[in-house]
């Protein structure tokens, strides 16, 4: 299975790349935001991970119009879910390092906003520690065009990259997602609760939003709501799921 070949037809036949949507809810389960993720329905192969095929990707300029194409999927969507009557929240799509480096990414993002009407502010980047260290002075030139264009900007899988915490005042930077290895144990292990406190009251000092990823458990979400935690993500609310059941969701909160 040539998985490189197989991206390049999958991406041409606009077929089998799809996004599913993962809300992130407020204390009281208000719906404040969703995350866009990648799925590859292959006809032969049945449903790959994007843990399989994003790292393969990102070998090559695939990654690019992979990136691409969740861009517009996610905008159309959007465009699609208003025109249904309901109300939008933010939408995160994760772009890897290579794409926001290399790529004409401000360019293609203010297009696509500006093809399907859609605010700057509705649209979030959310990018990991690695891509950060690698190239700082790409990434803020990079990251300072896309807040001119509204956009917020996360930080993702906060906490496993090489934290110099430097970039953290370089950057123009809105939000802070705690890794999933953390908040796993947070009311189980000291050290992971004592990393999750850390976390939050940095992000706090430093006027950043927390997003809690990966919330399974009741005391994993008692902890944090304690610690002040802003935002949470994670099955004990919602699965990534599709459009058509989003549309649902957000109709259910007017
Ligand atoms: O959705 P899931 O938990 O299977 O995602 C696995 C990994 O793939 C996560 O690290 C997630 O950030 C990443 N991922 C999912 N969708 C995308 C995407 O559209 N682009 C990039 N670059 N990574 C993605
Ligand atoms: O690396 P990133 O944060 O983008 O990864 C998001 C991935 O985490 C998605 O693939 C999603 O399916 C997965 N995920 C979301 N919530 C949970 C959760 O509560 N538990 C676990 N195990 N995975 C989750
Ligand atoms: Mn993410
Ligand atoms: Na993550």
């Amino acid at each position: 299975f040539d998985h490189e070949q197989e991206m390049r037809k999958a991406i041409a036949s606009q077929e089998q790349f799809y996004m599913v949507y993962q809300p992130k809810v407020l204390n009281d389960g208000a719906i404040v935001g969703l995350e866009a993720l990648m799925r590859w329905q292959h006809p032969k192969e049945g449903l790959i991970s994007p843990a399989e095929f994003i790292p393969l990707a990102e070998e090559s300029d695939l990654i690019i119009q992979l990136g691409e194409l969740a861009i517009d999927d996610v905008l159309k969507q959007m465009h699609g879910w208003r025109k249904a009557g309901c109300e939008l929240v933010p939408v995160s799509v994760n772009i890897s390092g290579r794409h926001m480096v290399s790529g004409p990414l401000v360019e293609y993002v203010k297009d696509r906003l500006e093809h399907y009407q859609i605010a700057g502010d509705l649209l979030e980047v959310e990018i990991t520690e690695g891509v950060l260290l690698t190239d700082v002075e790409r990434c803020i030139d990079v990251m300072t065009a896309l807040k001119a264009l509204n956009l917020k900007l996360s930080v993702d899988d906060f906490g496993t990259g090489y934290s110099s915490l430097n970039y953290l005042k370089k950057l123009p930077l809105d939000i802070l997602k705690i890794d999933r290895s953390f908040v796993d144990e947070c009311a189980t292990t000291v050290e992971d609760g004592q990393i999750c406190t850390t976390i939050i009251s940095l992000a706090q000092h430093l006027d950043l939003t927390t997003v809690a990823e990966g919330v399974e458990s009741p005391e994993q979400l008692a902890f944090l709501q304690l610690k002040g935690c802003n935002i949470y993500q994670g099955y004990l609310f919602h699965k990534p799921t599709t459009p058509e059941h989003i549309s649902t969701l957000l109709a259910q909160q007017v």
